[in-house]
């Protein structure tokens, strides 16, 4: 920019007025109009006028957005006009009393209210001159704040200046400043990815990053300011309606919440009451209620104020979503996939709408970082339909000979089996997949799916209703089912037909091939390729049950936590009795002679098959190419030799391209198999 010496100040100005508008799009009307490149783009172009003409540089600029730390912190400052409080409601008796006094008062029929969300944040009050913020300062006991403008001014939802050439010489706006829920998330995970302490909820998190003393911390926290009133306004006549004056601050660049309305008496409120806390989980924000006002502002007027609360508004409060209790025990939960979650017994508490007497405390690491004990006083919440959670200890309620550490069981509290926990995995899983009647459903399903042990017949439903009503315990039920006859029979859509074609695929899938019967253990992380290579490599059942970490490891494709998983799942004796049984229930495979496949044309090679084929299944394809010698994978690393990509191939093909891994498509992969005269 410096060699350009045609830039004039309109220029600058014109380019502001340009970032203005986009930002303007993007934080308040949730519109971007331009990609962030072209955002930057023309910031940049910004930077550099302004590096040339410092003498330019104006306060409304958004390259001015995060300046240095307030000389001496905050400053208390009293507010123009008082920032009240509101009067609440906590059931549509009380709304309905709010309505018949005000209408006494008014000597009205009806009245017409406006009713906005109530965010869960901060308020603060913003004051304009002649459209430039000078000034943001928090609430504070009402009468006086703290000035925490260079705070305020990072906040992209924030007007610099107000989009208006003709603007009141002083306006204060009153609004509420909230992280929404995707950012609050966003900034634990990094919290916890560096160690630090999580915010415990939202609001919190934002009155954390207004407090901060330099601004680049508070630009860095994702906030949102969204307007509720005008405050104080000078040279400039407000609409007749509050609703119109929030329109009014939107149009000069206040974000205000697009479900703001107005409805008619205590029944529109009412029914505003039950749409919103219908929307309320879904919401993007947090809310704890709804404020109605007196939309005529006359009416406000003539109805003035009690103590330092309006009389012409109410906040309805939708039951609260955190309560302080107790924590009486930890038991622990068995997932369907074996997860264990240890769950807090809670002192039964009224917490968003309903009584909780349980709160997900999720995994060890968990418990670490909130430091709980049992016997502890906690904050719980419930958000929604969402599990209750435990979001804080109250160190200060703790009484140190009364709380007692949580601790994690050795055995499966379902089937006794031994619990695993793999190193850097936060959940502790039980080890007795086969045999835990938490986790027998997902276990069935798969051991009898097409890859598995295929049996035709035995779909999700029926396995479903089979466990239901105790014919199968085991995966050796199967194999008895045909002594259990009579009850098929009388299952729902179970016909002589329907359970003939049953009891001839269970019958059929008992010869079955070595890695099939592997794989369908369901052993963790042993898929298709591994059960393969630990068949291929071990030959006999016995042998692969006894072998220990070294020789696990010793196994192409595995490492030491897939080795692990094995070895643990053998040594459970339910396990063991598990497969004997199935065994002797009839379930055998031809054992194949130690080929030596060492001068196989693709011994030694890594495929990996992905996407859709039309000629063959992916499964043939495999197939094909494993009888050539090739090791068959099932994702592709450094270490895949060549990616066969059918139609609609996604990530795998991504990946095989940036590792340069060549690639074959289906005719490439058919030209090969029949050059081997494999096809
Ligand atoms: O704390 C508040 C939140 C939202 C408010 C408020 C509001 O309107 C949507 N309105 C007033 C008048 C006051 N506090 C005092």
């Amino acid at each position: 920019m410096s060699q350009n010496n045609d830039i004039t100040h309109e220029h600058m100005l014109a380019l502001i007025q340009q970032l203005n508008d986009y930002s303007y799009a993007y934080h308040v009307k949730d519109n971007p109009l331009v990609p962030d490149a072209e955002y930057d783009r023309c910031y940049r172009q910004l930077q550099a006028i302004e590096a040339e003409h410092a003498e330019w540089i104006q306060a409304d600029s958004p390259t001015q957005r995060v300046g240095e730390k307030p000389d001496s912190g905050f400053e208390n400052v009293p507010h123009t006009v008082p920032m009240l409080s509101l009067d609440n409601a906590f059931d549509d008796v009380s709304l309905e009393d709010f309505d018949q006094r005000i209408r006494k008062l008014l000597d009205a029929d009806s009245v017409t209210y406006c009713c906005e969300p109530k965010l869960d944040g901060l308020a603060i009050s913003l004051r304009y001159e002649h459209g430039r913020l000078v000034r943001g300062v928090t609430r504070g006991d009402g009468l006086s704040g703290e000035d925490i403008t260079s705070n305020i001014k990072t906040i992209y939802s924030v007007p610099l200046s107000l989009r208006t050439d003709t603007p009141p010489p002083v306006l204060e706006v009153r609004g509420e400043i909230y992280m929404p829920k995707e950012g609050f998330e966003k900034l634990n995970l990094q919290a916890a990815e560096r160690g630090d302490k999580p915010f415990v909820n939202p609001r919190n998190a934002a009155a954390g990053s207004l407090r901060q003393l330099d601004p680049k911390i508070t630009a860095s926290r994702p906030l949102v300011m969204c307007a509720y009133s005008i405050g104080y306004v000078e040279g400039w006549s407000q609409p007749d309606s509050h609703y119109e004056g929030l329109l009014q601050l939107g149009e000069w660049g206040f974000r205000i919440n697009d479900l703001m309305k107005t409805v008619e008496g205590a029944a529109g409120c009412i029914s505003y009451y039950q749409m919103l806390n219908e929307k309320r989980p879904n919401l993007s924000y947090d809310i704890d209620g709804i404020v109605y006002k007196v939309d005529q502002i006359e009416l406000q007027e003539e109805l003035g104020f009690i103590a330092r609360a309006p009389r012409w508004a109410i906040a309805r409060k939708f039951p609260a979503q955190e309560e302080v209790t107790r924590i009486l025990g930890v038991d622990f939960q068995v997932g369907r996939t074996g997860a264990i979650t240890p769950v807090a017994r809670l002192a039964p508490v009224f917490v968003g709408g309903v009584t909780v007497s349980n709160a997900t405390l999720h995994n060890k690491d968990e418990i670490a970082r909130l430091g709980v004990k049992v016997n502890d006083y906690v904050v719980i919440r419930r958000a929604g339909d969402v599990i209750p959670q435990v979001v804080q200890v109250l160190e200060d309620r703790r009484v140190d000979e009364d709380v007692k550490s949580v601790v994690f069981p050795d055995a499966c509290p379902v089937c006794g089996s031994d619990v695993e926990r793999v190193e850097g995995e936060a959940v502790i899983r039980c080890t007795g997949g086969l045999v835990c009647g938490a986790q027998l459903k997902e276990s069935l399903k798969h051991f009898v799916s097409r890859k598995a042990m295929d049996i035709d017949g035995l779909g999700d439903k029926l396995i479903e209703q089979l466990v239901d009503q105790e014919l199968l315990k085991t995966p050796v039920d199967i194999f008895t089912l045909a002594e259990k006859k009579d009850r098929l029979l009388s299952m729902e859509r179970m016909g002589q037909k329907s359970v003939d074609k049953l009891l001839k695929a269970i019958e059929t899938a008992k010869k079955t091939q070595f890695n099939r019967f592997i794989y369908a253990l369901g052993i963790r992380e042993v898929g298709e390729a591994t059960a393969r290579s630990l068949t291929s490599h071990f030959v006999e059942l016995d042998t692969l049950m006894q072998a220990d970490q070294e020789a696990l490891v010793a196994v192409d494709d595995v490492g030491p936590i897939v080795a692990q998983h094995v070895r643990v799942f053998f040594e459970q004796e339910q396990n063991v009795a598990t497969i004997h049984g199935l065994l002797a229930a009839g379930i055998e495979w031809e054992k194949k002679a130690i080929v030596d496949d060492s001068d196989l044309p693709l011994t030694g090679k890594t495929y990996v098959v992905t996407g859709s084929l039309s000629q063959f299944s992916r499964d043939q394809v495999k197939e094909k190419l494993q009888s050539l010698g090739a090791k068959v994978s099932g994702s592709v690393s450094a270490k895949t030799d060549c990616l066969v990509a059918g139609e609609k191939a996604g990530s795998k093909l991504t990946k095989a391209q940036s590792l340069n891994i060549p690639i074959l498509d289906e005719a490439g992969v058919i030209a090969l198999l029949q050059s081997y005269g494999a096809v």
